[in-house]
């Protein structure tokens, strides 16, 4: 049985990744709409795997004996228009960041509470934000590279299309 504070813990987690991916879902459809095709596919891409994340913790809670509770988020995060690309990959990023504290905190409270299958389940989420961050910083850095190129950025958009399709 799951105690009182990791159902908790738990359930937030859950709530954040349906936001993500919502978030990356958002972004993708207001990229799309502005013609970049590639990074449009990458964010749409993210999405579903966000919702993967959340499934995760869906069916760890349900086998663990505890209760699913999805949360109306409100959509107030999903209200960004007319950023630019640099800026859409920096809240990505700092929302990444984010998300990788509240995994730490959720790993810090299993270690407290001593349930060690939480700790252990933890740790493909702890692997996935070192990945998920290192992979949003790659990306800036590659946009901060290319600055006002609009050739460059062309290509960078093909590449996004083929670093989608290798995956
Ligand atoms: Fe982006 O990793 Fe889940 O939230």
């Amino acid at each position: 049985m799951l105690s009182e504070k990791i159902q908790k813990g738990l359930t937030k987690q859950l709530n954040r990744e349906s936001e993500s991916s919502q978030l990356y879902l958002y972004m993708a459809s207001w990229i799309e709409r502005k013609g970049y095709e590639g990074i449009c596919e990458f964010l749409y891409d993210h999405s579903n795997e966000e919702r993967i994340h959340m499934l995760k913790l869906i069916r760890y809670i349900n086998k663990r004996g505890g209760n699913v509770i999805l949360v109306d988020g409100g959509g107030d995060i999903l209200n960004i228009t007319n950023v630019s690309l640099k800026e859409l990959f920096m809240k990505l990023f700092e929302h990444e960041q984010k998300i990788s504290r509240e995994i730490n905190f959720l790993v810090e409270i299993s270690l407290q509470e001593k349930d060690y299958f939480t700790y252990n389940f933890l740790q493909w989420y702890v692997e996935e934000q070192i990945e998920e961050e290192a992979l949003i910083k790659m990306i800036l850095d590659k946009i901060e590279l290319i600055g006002a190129d609009k050739g460059g950025l062309y290509l960078f958009d093909k590449d996004m299309k083929n670093f989608h399709k290798n995956k």
